[in-house]
């Protein structure tokens, strides 16, 4: 057995811990979205296969036997990457993908389908907002220009930004009393979010409840039928293998 995790979120870094301590050989990938991304307990490759034919010539060429998609529930174009790679080889592919954060009753979200729409959701009058999606989305919002905004980055800019804004760095995982400091210091009014799910992320949610304010929530991209699990300890009894998370 040969495991590819795609990963680049925490529960894929979870699951790296699993199948190094059971002993299984793998390979661990990140997109290489940022300039220092955690060290992994196995073998690890950064960046692009080189679309659906690139990821077969890998898996092909590097004897993967499984694949596990762990990326994060955006990560869309890999995800039907893996899933037409993977019907290509022949491998069976399991995700390993957390459930989205419910609306709680008390939760003032606006859910739109993509960034553009939560552009259009933010108000005329000027206001503060908290742009918490990463730099990737971020240029749709210039044409919202007069309201101050706050962005949330891994890494420093490392290009001017397409609009005046403060820039928090930090790649989190994020703590409650962190967000409820940081969106009241700086006086923030409304909130655009990407339904992650997870625990990573979800401290700005619940402090955006506490606060009682608007949170614009992008929900997620539709992906391909796959076979999905929610657990790592669900992933390793896939993979054949007992894990000491019990279960
Ligand atoms: C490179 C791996 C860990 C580290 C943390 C989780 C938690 C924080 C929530 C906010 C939302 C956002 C962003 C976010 C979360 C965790 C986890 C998670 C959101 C790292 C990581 C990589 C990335 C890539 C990066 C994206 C960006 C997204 C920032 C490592 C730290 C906004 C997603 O600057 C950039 O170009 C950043 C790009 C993709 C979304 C985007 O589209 O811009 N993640 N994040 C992965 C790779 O190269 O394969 O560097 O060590 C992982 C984490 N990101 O492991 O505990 O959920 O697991 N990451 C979003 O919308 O939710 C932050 O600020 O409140
Ligand atoms: P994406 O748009 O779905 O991916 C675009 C391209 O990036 C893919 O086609 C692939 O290039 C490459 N890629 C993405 N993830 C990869 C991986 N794990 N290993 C190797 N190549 C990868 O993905 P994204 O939204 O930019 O996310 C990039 C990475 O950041 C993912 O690993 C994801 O888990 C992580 N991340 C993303 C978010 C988010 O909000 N999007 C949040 C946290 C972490 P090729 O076509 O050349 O193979």
């Amino acid at each position: 057995m040969r495991a590819l995790i795609l990963g680049g979120i925490a529960d894929a870094s979870l699951l790296a811990a699993e199948i190094a301590r059971a002993g299984i050989d793998a390979v661990y990938s990140y997109g290489g979205r940022t300039r220092a991304p955690a060290d992994q307990p196995l073998p690890t490759r950064v960046g692009g296969f080189g679309g659906v034919g690139g990821l077969a010539d890998y898996i092909k060429r590097e004897a993967i036997t499984h694949v596990i998609d762990a990326t994060h529930p955006f990560a869309a174009e890999m995800s039907r990457n893996a899933v037409e790679a993977c019907a290509q080889t022949g491998k069976p592919l399991i995700a390993l993908e957390r459930a989205p954060w419910a609306r709680a009753p008390d939760d003032s979200w606006i859910e739109v389908g993509d960034v553009a729409a939560a552009v259009a959701a933010l108000p005329e009058a000027p206001t503060r907002a908290f742009l918490a999606i990463g730099r990737q989305h971020i240029a749709p919002f210039a044409a919202r220009s007069q309201h101050a905004y706050t962005l949330r980055f891994v890494d420093p800019p490392d290009a001017p930004l397409p609009f005046a804004a403060d820039v928090i760095v930090s790649r989190g995982p994020f703590v409650l009393d962190g967000e409820l400091e940081m969106l009241r210091n700086r006086g923030i009014a409304w909130i655009v979010a990407r339904n992650s799910g997870g625990d990573g992320a979800r401290a700005k949610i619940d402090a955006a409840r506490m606060l009682g304010l608007p949170v614009i929530m992008i929900s997620r991209p539709r992906l391909p039928e796959r076979p999905r699990v929610e657990s790592v300890a669900d992933v390793m009894q896939w993979l054949g293998h007992r894990t000491c998370l019990g279960a």
